[in-house]
């Protein structure tokens, strides 16, 4: 989320596209009314009438996979009627920025140029932009960078800033807005209806209501989720969302945004903590064997030119200083070198494990908080894949299908010699730990109950394996021993693991000042403020520079209370809920991520009525914690143009260089779809989707296959169950998985509401209840009608209640090209009764 919550309050207009928040986030509700009391257009764009829709003021439906030939209709429309906010973008977005004269999109094949047949993948070196002139860092004495040069930094070459060619009039036919206009122009309503299967009418109000928020003080706010991730396209329907909030200025003011309504708890952390196999924590890269095989590779490729990631050497080294502490020295590359390096192929992403598995490249398998016997796409095959394991330890609180997997109706236990071992896990009620929100707001939570039985919480889990794995390489040697053994790991208190010490690691100190491992009632530490205070010289240590901040009170390191992350003060001095003195959001306390970009060129508000920051003649009065340079040297600094200063080039990208599958959002069919063609282009599928090539995937097709599915979550149940099936008050309440059939279909195949339904395609078959209802209705795709089914995907074989067939039996097992993300929303099936 680029927002907050709370924030939802101040939008004009709230469109949910692949988010049922009432169903699955309710507590964001309560957000969502303040502004629909106030007079808020909320709108639902979904394959279903879903329980939000049911609230909303405009409902439509849509193709499930098709919402970039939506976005693409709405861009043209917004350009057609002018109703963009012109000052944002043109100085807050690339818009103006000259094309490399190479670049070109070919709708008579759908590829971008820089398309390699033989690699199967994009160079995306005609996507960027022209280059007007170059400046060098200064790193003389009181230079802007003369920390790139003092003592204890690596040697390195700092990046040649590159200033882009600009045509201020958006005129020239190579800028990002000429070809961005170019581009969509192909998307007219009546292309984009037939690809969706909407009426026109309903999307011409959708586009007119949301574009209204293209008028500069208004503000538009998009939820999104799983109906724009789980595709083989899903990153770029979130680059999608992006651009048009950036076209109607949208980001970084109040009521704005672009919103994912995240996930598990603790989604959000576990994402910045670098539980994702191509991030290190804090969103800083691996080391890998090509362009960061060195710390002085790394630093060159990483380090940002121009922006706030110039910065990054400071935060790599402060992460070094942490992993490898007292080990880590300038003289050995602060042990870069001991960081394992992630290899380009194979790639070790969650479809590509159970890959490895079956190939029998993968032989043990830590199963850590996760159930792929139920949860991954095409569950099937994961268990088949499981099966030939030598070890599988799972770790979770209930005996789930994948800590079960031999006894899967499917599975023959007889054939399988796989040893399993299971480690109880405590309940989060049973630990204490830091968990955030979509907000990105932490908090701490405190242990309620001690644990269950033998149940331990899973720090202390790992713990015990860590020094017994420590104490085997220190007795008996082993390979490579030096990335376990010079590890720094002393998160003691009293001898006992605690997260607290942990705390300080992720907030950063001096290393000079702190002792993690501590005996003492009032330990010794030297906590930094912010991550402004990180040093790429080895004086400090810090795993996480994005939460720098949040865990800085030295008078009481111990005592989260007493944190910034232990606030509770609801008072809210801004008066439009930012409510900054509760809890602590990463970066800095921010509320609103680039809210440099709510005020004018000028530095004054679009909108009066709810400022975030302004420039007041002499300086900036910061109602939100800045997201800009407001002050260098104790000097404040006036405005200019620089509103996201995350980027290099500090202009947001309507166009950009950086995704896999292209530089604009393009249409392309999911990996099974109903149709024969594309009118928009000449390929029909992305030429980039993950996996589609692997065998275990067994593509079905739509002479066999005519009906789209999609999958999706209720209330009353929490993903696979293992929280919530175990619950009979809860089961009561979702006695049943249910297929969502509309009347129709239900007609043409002779299903009445309650019968038992077989739901079947190439890699599998479930039985479920038919749920016939109105909510679905069968759309018209290239004149043809075409029919669309919903599916729950909560229950599987084990556990006592909410027993039923794995829904994901029949989920394909491709995904994104930039995320690895699963296509679960968008596939092939038949249906029959059973
Ligand atoms: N009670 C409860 N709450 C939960 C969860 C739970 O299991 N139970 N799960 C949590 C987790 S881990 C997550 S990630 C979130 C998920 O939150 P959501 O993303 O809201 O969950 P879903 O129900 O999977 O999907 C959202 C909607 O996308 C629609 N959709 C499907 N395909 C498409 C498409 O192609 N385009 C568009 N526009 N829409 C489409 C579906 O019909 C569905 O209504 O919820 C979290 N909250
Ligand atoms: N068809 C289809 N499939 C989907 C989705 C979909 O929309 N459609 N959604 C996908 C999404 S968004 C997600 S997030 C995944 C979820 O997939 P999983 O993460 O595999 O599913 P969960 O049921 O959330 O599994 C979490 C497990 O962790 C255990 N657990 C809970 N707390 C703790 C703890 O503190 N420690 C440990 N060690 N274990 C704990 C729970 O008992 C549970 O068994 O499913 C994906 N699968
Ligand atoms: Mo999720």
């Amino acid at each position: 989320m680029t927002s907050h919550w709370c924030d939802f309050q101040n939008a004009d207009v709230i469109m949910n596209i692949g988010s049922n928040s009432a169903e699955n986030h309710p507590v964001s509700s309560k957000w969502i009314h303040k502004a629909h009391e106030r007079g808020a257009k909320w709108i639902v764009v979904d394959p279903r009438y879903t329980r939000t829709a049911e609230q909303a003021d405009i409902y439509c439906p849509i193709r499930s996979g098709t919402d970039i030939a939506f976005y693409g209709g709405l861009y043209n429309y917004i350009i057609e009627n002018d109703l963009w906010q012109h000052e944002y973008v043109l100085n807050y977005t690339n818009a103006s920025y000259l094309l490399d004269p190479e670049y070109e999109f070919d709708p008579a094949t759908g590829f971008f140029s820089g398309w390699d047949e033989e690699a199967g993948k994009y160079s995306n070196h005609s996507w960027h932009y022209q280059v007007e002139s170059e400046t060098v860092w200064d790193t003389s004495e009181g230079g802007d960078y003369a920390w790139a040069v003092a003592e204890g930094v690596p040697e390195f070459t700092p990046p040649v800033v590159q200033h882009p060619k600009r045509d201020m009039t958006l005129q020239d036919p190579l800028c990002v807005f000429q070809q961005f206009k170019k581009h969509y122009s192909r998307y007219d309503m009546d292309t984009v209806c037939s690809i969706c299967g909407m009426d026109k009418e309903t999307l011409e109000l959708v586009y007119s209501t949301y574009a209204s928020t293209g008028q500069p003080g208004k503000a538009g706010a998009v939820l999104y989720a799983l109906g724009q991730t789980q595709h083989t396209y899903g990153a770029q329907n979130t680059r999608a969302m992006s651009v048009l909030q950036l076209l109607l200025g949208n980001i970084g003011v109040p009521g704005g945004g672009l919103n994912a309504l995240r996930g598990e708890p603790n989604v959000q952390g576990a994402t910045d903590m670098g539980m994702l196999v191509n991030e290190h924590p804090a969103y800083l890269k691996w080391a890998n064997t090509t362009d960061r095989s060195s710390l002085r590779k790394w630093l060159e490729s990483q380090t940002y030119s121009d922006g706030y990631y110039t910065n990054k050497p400071k935060f790599l080294i402060s992460s070094l200083k942490e992993w490898f502490g007292e080990n880590a020295t300038v003289e050995n590359d602060y042990g870069y070198d001991w960081w394992p390096k992630v290899p380009t192929s194979p790639d070790f992403t969650m479809m590509s494990t159970f890959e490895l598995m079956d190939q029998g490249v993968i032989k043990g398998y830590f199963n850590w908080g996760m159930n792929p016997c139920h949860s991954a796409p095409n569950a099937g095959f994961v268990r088949r894949s499981m099966a030939k394991l030598d070890w599988l330890v799972v770790a979770d609180q209930v005996a789930t299908e994948s800590a079960t997997f031999w006894k899967a109706p499917d599975m023959n236990p007889e054939e399988i010699d796989t040893t399993v071992y299971f480690l109880p896990c405590a309940l989060i009620y049973e630990k204490p730990g830091i968990i955030l929100n979509s907000g990105r707001w932490m908090q701490y939570r405190n242990k309620a109950v001690e644990p269950w039985d033998m149940a331990k919480p899973d720090y202390e889990m790992c713990d015990l394996i860590w020094r017994e794995v420590c104490r085997l390489y220190e007795e008996e040697g082993g390979a490579n021993p030096d990335p376990i053994l010079k590890t720094k790991w002393d998160y003691y208190v009293d001898g006992k693991i605690d997260p607290r010490p942990v705390a300080w690691a992720l907030n950063g100190y001096r290393v000079a000042g702190t002792e993690c491992n501590t005996t003492s009632a009032a330990p010794k530490t030297d906590l930094l403020p912010g991550y402004g205070d990180l040093k790429a010289d080895g004086s400090t240590a810090c795993a996480m520079w994005i939460y720098s901040g949040f865990w800085s009170n030295n008078d009481a390191p111990l005592d989260a209370a007493e944190q910034p992350i232990g606030r509770r003060d609801n008072s809210d001095a801004s008066g439009i809920g930012l409510n900054s003195t509760w809890a602590y959001a990463w970066p800095n306390n921010r509320r609103i991520l680039y809210n440099r970009a709510s005020a004018d060129m000028a530095g004054k508000p679009w909108n009066p009525e709810k400022v975030l920051v302004e420039w007041t003649g002499d300086k900036w009065n910061l109602v939100d914690a800045a997201d800009f340079v407001a002050a260098k040297n104790g000097k404040p600094v006036p405005p200019n143009d620089k509103a996201f200063f995350m980027l290099w080039e500090q202009n947001g990208r309507l166009e950009s260089y950086g995704m896999a599958d292209g530089p604009l959002p393009e249409h392309y069919e999911p990996f099974e779809t109903p149709v024969e063609s594309n009118p928009l282009n000449g390929a029909l599928n992305s030429p980039c989707m993950q996996f589609a090539r692997n065998e275990s995937t067994r593509k079905g097709d739509s002479a066999e296959y005519p009906i789209v599915a999609t999958t999706y979550s209720v209330t009353e149940m929490w993903q696979t169950g293992g929280q919530s099936r175990m619950c009979p008050a809860l089961v009561e309440a979702m006695p049943s998985q249910f297929v969502e059939i509309s009347e129709e279909l239900a007609a043409e195949k002779g299903i009445e509401k309650g019968d038992k339904v077989r739901v079947f395609n190439n890699r599998g078959s479930v039985v479920v209840d038919a749920m016939v209802t109105k909510r679905i209705k069968p759309l018209t795709v290239h004149g043809e009608t075409q029919h669309l089914v919903g599916l729950t995907h909560h229950y599987s074989w084990a556990g006592v209640f909410g027993t039923g067939d794995t829904v994901n039996d029949l989920t394909p097992n491709v995904g994104d090209p930039n995320s690895f993300t699963p296509e679960y929303k968008a596939f092939l099936v038949d249906i029959e009764k059973a």
